[in-house]
């Protein structure tokens, strides 16, 4: 918690009990974005933060791929989440003002995690 505070800079805010760290953390994925972070809880690398237009989106191969563990998706978009660079089978759906803190608990009907696979994105419906 100390570290999620210090990571934010948002002390003052959080002491005075005027919003949750998870609020916090969506501070920083700004209204109508899609963000997309290294580690669970909105941790690490934002590696994703994309207007939430309609169309396809690569995630950089260096800085990403296989690696984003969790997810904010503040648009009026659906987030469909594909596991390789060719928006394929499987993929995963993060729904329009929808947070996922740990992509672990993301799963296809078949078992697929989401965690540390993605590699593109779609918007779509909005
Ligand atoms: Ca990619
Ligand atoms: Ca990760
Ligand atoms: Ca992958």
């Amino acid at each position: 918690m100390r570290k999620t505070i210090q990571i934010l800079g948002l002390s003052a805010v959080l002491m005075a009990g005027v919003i949750t760290p998870v609020e916090a953390a969506s501070a920083f994925c700004p209204t109508n974005y899609v963000c997309m972070w290294e580690d669970a809880g909105y941790r690490g690398t934002r590696y994703v933060a994309v207007p939430g237009v309609k169309g396809f989106h690569d995630i950089d191969g260096w800085d990403g791929d296989n690696e984003i563990s969790s997810v904010i998706n503040r648009s009026q978009c659906t987030a469909r989440l594909h596991s390789d660079d060719d928006y394929s089978w499987p993929y995963w759906w993060v729904y329009k003002n929808q947070s996922v803190p740990d992509l672990k608990s993301l799963k296809t009907m078949d078992g697929d995690i989401a965690n540390d696979d993605v590699e593109s994105f779609q918007l779509l419906y909005c």
